[in-house]
C-alpha cells in the first residue's frame, strides 16, 4: 500500500465539524439524535449553515431531508448527489452517516470554483431517518426521496406514543405533501455515498478505502414469546410456562443457525414482563435483525429460525411470534460509478487495487438504488466498532476519504464528457 495522503485542512475541518454535531444529543451521556427531535433539526441548522457558507443552496424536503446544490455548467441539469445521513442511534459514535455528509460538504466547497465547468449539477443530502431509531422504522428520508413512502409509516409510534404524523407537524412538515420529496430519476446523474466500514475488513487489510460491491438488505422483526406469569417460588417446574427461559433458548439458537448459514441475525432487545424478582416471566417481548451477503440466504436463515423458534417455544408450552418491522432489499452498486470511485481512490492514495467488499451495514444508498446508479466509498474505522461511542478514524484517512470522493466526482464528470464510445 502506497504511504497515506498527508491530512489537508479539509480534513480537519470536517473531523471538527463531526465533534460539533456530536454535542447534539438528546442524552448528556452521549449521542442520541433521532428523527424530526430538536436535534434532528439543530443538526440540520448547522450543516445547513456549512452548506451556505460551501455556496450551496439549501432546502428541507417534505421529509425532513436536508438537500444543498451547486449549479453545474448551466442551472438545471441533472444533479451527482452525494450524502448520508444524519440521525444516529442511541449512544452512538459521532461519525455513522454524519462523516459521508460532511466529507460532501467538503467536496462541495473544493469544487466550488469549478462548477461551472461540471456536465451536471452537485447536491448534497443530509438523509433525516436512516436508522430508524425513534419509531422502528429505517431509511424513510431516503425512501422518501425514491417515491416509496408508505402510509401505514405516520401512525408509527415512538416510546412516548408520539406518531410520525404528529412528530412531523411538530416539525413543520406537511405530511399531505410527502410525496413531494421524491425525486426523478431524470433529475439524477446518480448518488454517491462516503461511509465508516463499521466492521474490521478495510482495518485488517491495511487500506484506508474500500469500494463497497453491494449492501446487505435487513429484515427486522418484533418477536414475542407469551407463557404464563406465576409465582416463582409456588410454581413446579413441570408447570411453569417461563418465556424468558424459552427465549433464551431462541436467542442462542439465532446465533448458531447465522453461524451454520453464514448470513448474520441479532436479537439487540429483550425485555420480560412482567419484570418481578418472584414472578416466572409471562411474555418476552424482543427484536431481531437479519442479514447476509444474498437476500436468498437470508430469507433462509429468516425461516430456519421462524421454526426454530416456534418448536424451541411450543416445546416449552409457550407460543412464539415473530412480526417484521422493516425489509429492505439487497442493493448491488452501480459499476460504472464504482469504477469512478475506485479511480478516485487511486488517485488520492495511489491505491490502484482498493479492496472491494460488501457492505454488512445498511445505506440511504440501498434506497436510492430505485431511482439512480449508486456506488459507494468505504473509509476505515478503527477495530470497526460502530454504533457505539468508541468509533474512531484518523485524520489521515478522512483526508484521503474528501480526496477520493472529489476525485470520484470529476472521474464520473470526465466519464460523462467524454464523446460516447462507438
Ligand atoms: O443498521 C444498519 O445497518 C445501519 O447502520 N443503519
Ligand atoms: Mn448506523
Ligand atoms: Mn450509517
Amino acid at each position: 500500500m502506497s504511504a497515506p495522503a498527508p491530512a489537508r485542512t479539509g480534513a480537519a475541518r470536517v473531523l471538527a465539524r463531526c465533534d460539533e454535531l456530536a454535542a447534539v444529543s438528546a442524552s448528556p451521556h452521549g449521542i442520541e439524535r433521532t428523527h424530526l427531535t430538536p436535534e434532528h433539526a439543530r443538526a440540520d441548522e448547522l450543516a445547513a449553515g456549512w452548506m451556505g457558507r460551501a455556496g450551496l443552496g439549501t432546502r428541507r424536503d417534505a421529509a425532513g431531508n436536508l438537500w444543498g446544490r451547486l449549479e453545474g455548467r448551466e442551472p438545471g441539469l441533472p444533479a451527482l448527489v452525494l450524502g448520508s445521513h444524519l440521525d444516529t442511534v442511541a449512544d452512538a459514535g459521532r461519525y455513522d452517516g454524519v462523516l459521508g455528509v460532511l466529507s460532501a460538504v467538503e467536496v462541495a466547497e473544493r469544487l466550488r470554483g469549478r462548477a461551472g465547468q461540471l456536465p451536471f449539477a452537485l447536491e448534497v443530502v443530509a438523509f433525516s431517518d436512516e436508522e430508524g431509531t425513534r419509531f422502528a422504522t429505517a431509511l424513510t428520508g431516503s425512501r422518501a426521496v425514491a417515491g416509496q413512502w408508505d402510509e401505514d409509516w405516520w401512525e408509527r409510534a415512538d416510546a412516548d406514543g408520539v406518531t410520525v404524523r404528529e412528530a412531523a407537524l411538530a416539525f413543520g412538515l406537511e405530511p399531505a405533501r410527502v410525496g413531494e420529496a421524491a425525486r426523478r430519476p431524470e433529475e439524477l446523474v446518480g448518488y454517491l455515498e462516503l461511509h465508516i466500514e463499521q466492521g474490521p475488513h478495510l482495518e485488517a487489510a491495511d487500506r484506508a478505502l474500500g469500494v463497497v460491491t453491494s449492501i446487505a438488505g435487513a429484515r427486522r422483526f418484533t418477536g414475542r414469546v407469551t407463557g404464563e406469569a406465576r409465582h416463582a417460588g409456588g410454581t413446579p417446574y413441570p408447570r411453569r410456562r417461563d418465556a424468558l427461559v424459552a427465549a433464551a433458548e431462541v436467542v442462542l439458537a439465532v446465533e448458531r443457525l447465522a453461524v451454520e448459514l453464514g448470513g448474520i441475525a441479532t436479537v439487540g432487545r429483550l425485555q420480560a414482563f412482567p419484570g418481578g424478582v418472584n414472578v416466572v416471566p409471562g411474555l418476552v417481548e424482543l427484536t431481531l435483525d437479519v442479514r447476509a451477503e444474498h437476500d436468498a440466504l437470508r430469507d433462509e436463515l429468516v425461516e430456519r429460525i421462524a421454526r426454530h423458534g416456534e418448536r424451541t417455544c411450543r416445546a416449552r408450552g409457550t407460543a412464539f411470534e415473530l412480526v417484521e418491522t422493516h425489509a429492505a432489499p439487497g442493493v448491488t452498486c452501480e459499476p460504472a460509478l464504482s469504477a469512478s470511485i475506485a479511480a478516485g481512490i487511486a488517485a488520492a492514495t495511489g491505491d490502484a487495487a482498493p479492496p472491494r467488499l460488501w457492505s454488512r451495514a445498511g445505506h440511504d444508498a440501498m434506497a436510492l438504488a430505485a431511482i439512480t446508479p449508486v456506488a459507494m466509498l468505504f473509509v476505515r474505522c478503527e477495530d470497526g466498532i460502530s454504533h457505539a461511542p468508541g468509533e474512531a478514524v484518523t485524520a489521515a484517512d478522512v483526508a484521503a476519504g474528501v480526496d477520493a470522493l472529489e476525485a470520484a466526482v470529476l472521474d464520473v464528470a470526465a466519464r460523462r464528457a467524454a464523446p460516447p464510445r462507438p
